[in-house]
């Protein structure tokens, strides 16, 4: 019997070590522990042997089929680990491609690039300011005194005497006292007010606008807005100029142009007026000159500040400025 028990040892051996597949592993399994198992029916012909051959094989045997078991669940082991260190590294060439989601500037940002092309064209330069402003910056040095009526209509957020500045204007302040005139600036940027309808969002974007030097005058602010606005919407845009007031330009106007979304026939988008306004501009007031030293009696200059989004509302035909900030990518992947 010990004979028996070596060869089977020596078979189990062979074919463990040659073995490479779950399925194998589960044949020698069968043939060796299995029901019908060389092992197994050695154990059954154990009943046939003298009480003395029982107690000399019982053991051998008992340490045998131990020896299987451990070492076949040893070998699922590693089979297991193999198979699973060789999904990692497979590369399937049938499996379908992942299509790569190239993404795209904003719409607000395509028309504010859009609109510093056209004024850079006609000889402005680009500034930046801070988006959080001293009192003095954004009123103050705008000719807009600590109880100026004009400070109701931009209300903002207050800390101390900071302010998120309600417009861009303050920028031309920073401009003017760092650098003498004559001066062809624009300055993009974020603002903030205290609104929110159809056509008005908390924080919309502005570009404000300033050309300084000897004999400007208000025909020169309407040629530079009538040639902007004819480059943006084409040569038959209807544009109008209304008479209104900033206490930093003097004469001051407001431009609107007429409604694309009901073409001057009045409607929700419009306030039923059939014309959005767009911008406000001016000549500039000889007392902001005086808070940057510029004598007024040698320079004279116009401004304008023009909301980007009632633009971008214009040229893409929406009907509601919120919707630029919604950040639903079913509307921005429009453009
Ligand atoms: C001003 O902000 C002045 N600083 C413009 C200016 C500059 C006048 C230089 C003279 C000289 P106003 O409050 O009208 O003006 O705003 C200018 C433009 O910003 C408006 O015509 C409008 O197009 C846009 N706008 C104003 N409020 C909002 C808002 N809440 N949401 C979106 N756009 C707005």
């Amino acid at each position: 019997m010990t004979d028996t028990l070596q060869d089977i040892r020596t078979d189990f051996e062979t074919r463990l070590e040659t073995l490479d597949r779950e399925e194998d592993l589960r044949q020698v399994k069968a043939d060796f522990i299995g029901k019908k198992g060389r092992v197994t029916l050695m154990m059954k012909e154990l009943k046939s042997l003298t009480p003395e051959e029982k107690r000399q094989a019982g053991p051998a045997l008992n340490q045998l089929k131990n020896h299987i078991e451990s070492a076949l669940q040893e070998k699922a082991h590693e089979l297991k680990s193999r198979a699973s260190k060789n999904r990692a590294g497979a590369f399937d060439l049938t499996l379908p491609g992942r299509k790569s989601t190239t993404g795209h500037l904003h719409p607000v940002t395509q028309v504010m690039e859009e609109l510093i092309g056209i004024f850079s064209g006609m000889g402005f330069n680009v500034e930046e300011g801070p988006q959080i402003e001293s009192d003095y910056y954004n009123f103050e040095a705008l000719n807009i005194p600590k109880d100026h009526p004009a400070r109701d209509m931009q209300d903002t957020f207050y800390i101390g005497d900071k302010v998120l500045r309600t417009h861009t204007s303050p920028v031309q302040i920073h401009v003017m006292e760092r650098q003498p005139p004559p001066l062809r600036i624009i300055a993009p940027g974020k603002v903030y007010r205290c609104d929110s309808d159809v056509s008005h969002t908390p924080m919309f974007h502005q570009i404000e606008g300033l050309m300084v030097d000897h004999n400007v005058k208000f025909s020169d602010l309407k040629g530079v807005i009538e040639t902007f606005l004819k480059e943006v919407f084409g040569a038959n845009v209807k544009v109008r100029f209304r008479p209104s007031f900033f206490p930093f330009t003097c004469p001051s106007a407001e431009v609107d142009i007429q409604c694309v979304m009901c073409t001057g026939s009045g409607c929700r988008t419009c306030g039923q007026t059939g014309w959005l306004e767009i911008l406000g501009a001016g000549m500039v007031d000889p007392a902001v000159f005086g808070f940057v030293d510029y004598d007024p009696e040698e320079w004279s200059g116009f401004a304008f500040g023009l909301g980007i989004e009632r633009i971008a509302m214009l040229k893409f035909g929406i009907n509601d400025i919120r919707l630029y900030f919604e950040n639903d990518i079913r509307f921005l992947h429009q453009f």
